[in-house]
């Protein structure tokens, strides 16, 4: 009888995943490769997360596991396997800067997921992105496993092209900058949020917070990104 109870209650916790106390950010996913934090990413639906393609090449999914709705990259959360990934793969539409991929898990989860902007619905110049990331606090060998989050503004494609060249910051991808604060090395795939909203994935850029060089997102509104993403996840 007390074993059939525990039996019950152990299958309802272990089929709904459901995260306590964390609510209101337990879209965040962190990408564990043999133990080591190296990646972002976010909750876009049931099963799928949505990451940088970056953090995706030459990894097998085998070796890949994603952590849910924890405040740590180490601890607690969901610890889930991962059955497929997907990069963009249109024979017209290839670099490395199409920076994005899917992470198919091997289980539905169920969390709060992050809701993703419609075609055309650019961050305006000057809008307050939120960035969240379990990566480095600095260029040098800080590491960091708890939940951070910046607030920076989006600055115009022309002043992130005086930065970087006109030729590596593509119509794919918009920019953010503010002194003292950026992403960093272990931040990639992770969201740049405005309003609830998830406008980019944190993709690039040169060292971490240096002087002049904003830090590089991935534009999720951008027609062939969105309608990829909705294509294969249905969000
Ligand atoms: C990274 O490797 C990374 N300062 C992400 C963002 C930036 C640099 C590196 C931008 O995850």
């Amino acid at each position: 009888m007390c074993a059939t109870i525990l039996k019950t209650i152990f299958l309802i916790l272990y089929f709904s995943y459901k995260i306590e106390g964390f609510s209101e950010l337990s879209f965040m996913a962190s990408l564990d490769w043999n133990g080591i934090q190296y990646c972002g990413g976010t909750v876009i639906s049931a099963e799928w997360v949505l990451t940088a393609a970056h953090c995706l090449y030459h990894m097998p999914a085998s070796e890949i596991k994603v952590r849910i709705g924890s405040k740590y990259s180490n601890k607690g959360g969901m610890f889930v396997d991962v059955s497929e990934t997907r990069i963009y793969d249109d024979p017209y539409v290839k670099s490395y800067f199409d920076d994005v991929g899917l992470i198919k898990l091997s289980r539905p989860v169920e969390v709060e997921y992050i809701k993703l902007p419609e075609v055309g619905d650019y961050p305006k110049n000057a809008s307050l992105i939120k960035v969240y990331g379990y990566g480095k606090i600095n260029e040098g060998n800080d590491y960091n496993s708890e939940l951070l989050m910046i607030e920076i503004p989006v600055v115009t494609i022309e002043e992130c092209r005086r930065s970087y060249g006109e030729q590596y910051v593509t119509d794919n991808m918009f920019c953010a900058y503010a002194e003292e604060k950026d992403a960093c090395q272990g931040d990639a795939g992770g969201p740049a949020i405005i309003d609830n909203i998830q406008y980019g994935i944190i993709s690039w850029g040169l060292g971490c917070a240096r002087y002049t060089f904003p830090g590089v997102y991935t534009l999720i509104s951008n027609s062939w990104i969105r309608s990829w993403i909705y294509r294969i996840t249905g969000a």
